[in-house]
Parts: C-alpha cells; structure tokens; sequence
C-alpha cells in the first residue's frame, strides 16, 4: 500500500515538474557569415506556446568556462504563438551552451545545450 502510493508519486513528480516548467525549442541557421545564426526559439508550457515573454538570450561553451564573452540579446517574437526570433554571434563551431532568460510574465531559466557546426544547431543529449 505505502509502496504504491510512493511509486505513484515519484511516477507523477516528474509530470508535474514537466508540467509546470517551460520548454524550449532552438532552430538555428547559420547565415552564411562566420558563427552567426538565425534561431527561432519555441516557448511552451504544459503544450501551450508561451506568448508576451521577454527573451534575453546568452551563450557560453561549457568546455570553455570563462573564455567567450557574447553580448547578451534581446530576442523578439516571431510569427507563431510562442515563438521568438534571435540573431547569435558566436565566436566558434561546437558545443554551446544557449542560456535564455526569461522576463515578464513569466520569470526562468533555462539552458539549452546544441552544438552548431556550419549549417545550424542540433540539441546536444547529456
Ligand atoms: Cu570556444
């Protein structure tokens, strides 16, 4: 009986967590200049596109603490509910780590790992 109920909460947990927190979906096209890229990024919560959400977007590699310094920018809203628009000036190809901070109505974190190579990004499993 105890045994259940505590697998049920450690099934449900994760859901709730799931549910609560936003996810982000990162798109990037490099523009044909060195390390720059055209992202979208894809806002949801609990499946719904997160809308009005101000977007500061930054970007470091992990493998690299402390040696890049991009400028922080300002991503602004796209065409589709949820989505957001961004322009990265990296300084390299490889494995980044894309922070964005979330402002307005609702306040995060998150940080999304992808790995940019010279024709865009793919989200990088840890
Ligand atoms: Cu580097």
């Amino acid at each position: 009986m105890v045994k259940s109920a505590l697998t049920l909460i450690f099934l449900l947990l994760p859901a709730l967590a799931h549910a609560q927190t936003p996810q982000a979906d990162l798109r990037c096209i490099a523009t044909g200049t060195d390390f720059v890229y055209d992202c979208t990024i894809r806002l949801s919560r609990a499946g719904k596109p997160l809308e009005g959400v101000q977007i500061t977007v930054g970007a470091d590699m992990p493998s690299m603490p402390m040696a890049h310094n991009t400028r922080p920018e300002q991503a602004r809203s796209g065409t589709l509910p949820g989505e957001y628009k961004v322009r990265l000036d990296l300084e390299m190809l490889g494995e980044w780590a894309v922070k964005l901070r979330l402002g307005g109505p609702v306040r995060d974190q998150l940080i999304l790992h992808y790995e940019f190579d010279s024709k865009g990004a793919s989200p990088k499993r840890r």
